[in-house]
């Protein structure tokens, strides 16, 4: 089973994505989700110009080979950059071996270990009584599980909150866009909308937050301990985690649960929040931590110290990644949330998919394979746009994390 082609298609449906799909000389396609949001040429080029004359002519069965030939390969390792282009790779090629078996992926990884993959959603609003209608909103369409953000009062915006409710798009201009952030006010007003939306929709829902990386260890300890009597499934990458090291000090002065790992490029840049315990929850996700090899040799060290998954699965991941994600949510033993925001129906068309949400529940599919495909012709329609990631400053102008 020959590779004879490798296509990389850039798309715009209403935002970028990057697409590899990996053609075999026996006729089966793989595809896989190459997108680096506001990097994405970066990672297209990488592919086009350095990657794909390679994979031609290779057996598209040996996947861990092909893994270690990309990353040992290249001498230069990790990087966000790198890695989503091996993930592509590697996400295209566990699609075509279940195509060959003719087995969804997820039996290829052991099999079911659950019914369904619990999914959060996103609520968000400027204020808290409209934020708690945009909960209700999640609650009526079985969510089980709602990721709360709202506007701060004196700032103008902040991450997480969009005039779009059911899709998230940060990246919104071709130059980076400039916000402003004040950590006083947030923690300030965020315990109070905590306490709103638990007294309106009691103990059984699963509340979670962002912080989006822009606490210091002793901000971040001092924000979980005040949403202690909400009981939130997590706050998520309460400060910027270079410092792996600096999430004892949060440990030490809260019990609220911790979820980080969404920018993560593989096992190195978690490996000490997984065996000190300093997390709950790894983000890492397949498109941006070196596709379904990688990703489940995390989950499976995770595993080992009582971490559990709680992939990325934002607007900017594609319905490839999406399907890959879930194949591997269902099948690990330590899974524990997917995140889950809808993508548009021009992206939808664009790529075509057997996964399905119901109750609460994403299910993959149980077609051959990972269930997705891209339209090429329709993705043709769309050309890509320039569009950055915003960045983020202190009232006095110095440059934060965003
Ligand atoms: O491209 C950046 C987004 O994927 C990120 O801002 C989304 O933090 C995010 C989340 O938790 O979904
Ligand atoms: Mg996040």
């Amino acid at each position: 089973m020959k590779i004879v082609d490798a296509r990389v298609i850039v798309t715009c449906p209403g935002r970028n994505f990057v697409t590899l799909k990996i053609v075999t000389d026996d006729g089966l396609t793989g595809v896989g989700d190459a997108t680096l949001n506001g990097r994405e040429l970066a990672v297209a080029s990488y592919l086009r110009d350095h990657v794909v004359r390679a994979l031609i002519g290779r057996d598209a069965s040996r996947i861990e080979d092909t893994w270690q030939y990309l990353y040992k390969g290249a001498y230069w390792r990790r990087g966000p950059v790198t890695m989503t282009a091996i993930a592509a790779v590697d996400t295209a090629l566990w699609d075509i071996k279940g195509k060959a078996a003719g087995m969804p992926v997820y039996q290829l990884l052991g099999g079911r270990s659950r019914e369904g993959v619990t999914v959060y959603g996103h609520a968000n609003a400027e204020t808290v009584d409209e934020v708690l209608v945009e909960v209700a909103r999640y609650v009526d369409l079985g969510y089980k599980a709602v990721r709360v953000q709202t506007g701060v009062p004196g700032l103008a915006s902040t991450y997480g909150v969009s005039g779009d409710k059911m899709f998230y798009e940060p990246a919104d201009a071709s130059v980076p866009t400039e916000n402003v952030w004040s950590t006083e006010r947030y923690l300030a007003h965020t315990p109070g909308v905590f306490a709103r939306v638990r007294d309106e929709f009691g103990p059984g829902l699963r509340l979670l937050h962002d912080v989006h990386h822009r606490l210091t260890p002793i901000e971040a300890g001092r924000l979980g301990k005040s949403l202690e009597p909400y009981a939130l499934t997590w706050i998520e990458d309460p400060t910027p985690a270079e410092l792996q090291d600096s999430l004892r000090l949060i440990r030490q002065h809260t019990t609220t649960p911790i979820a980080i790992g969404e920018i993560f490029s593989g096992v190195w840049d978690c490996q000490q929040l997984i065996t000190e315990q300093l997390i709950d929850y790894i983000r890492a996700t397949v498109v941006h931590a070196g596709g379904i090899t990688h990703l489940r040799r995390i989950f499976d060290l995770a595993a080992l110290y009582q971490v559990r998954s709680g992939s990325h699965g934002a607007t900017d991941l594609s319905p490839v990644c999406m399907s890959a994600a879930l194949h591997l949510d269902i099948a690990i033993p330590n899974f524990g949330l997917q995140e889950y925001m809808r993508h548009t129906p021009e992206t939808d068309a664009v790529f075509p998919h057997g996964y399905h949400f119901a109750d609460g529940y994403l299910h993959p599919s149980d077609e051959p394979g990972l269930g997705v495909d891209i339209d090429e012709e329709l993705a043709a329609q769309y050309p890509y746009r320039a569009a950055a990631l915003p960045v983020n400053r202190l009232e006095d102008g110095t440059l934060h994390s965003w």
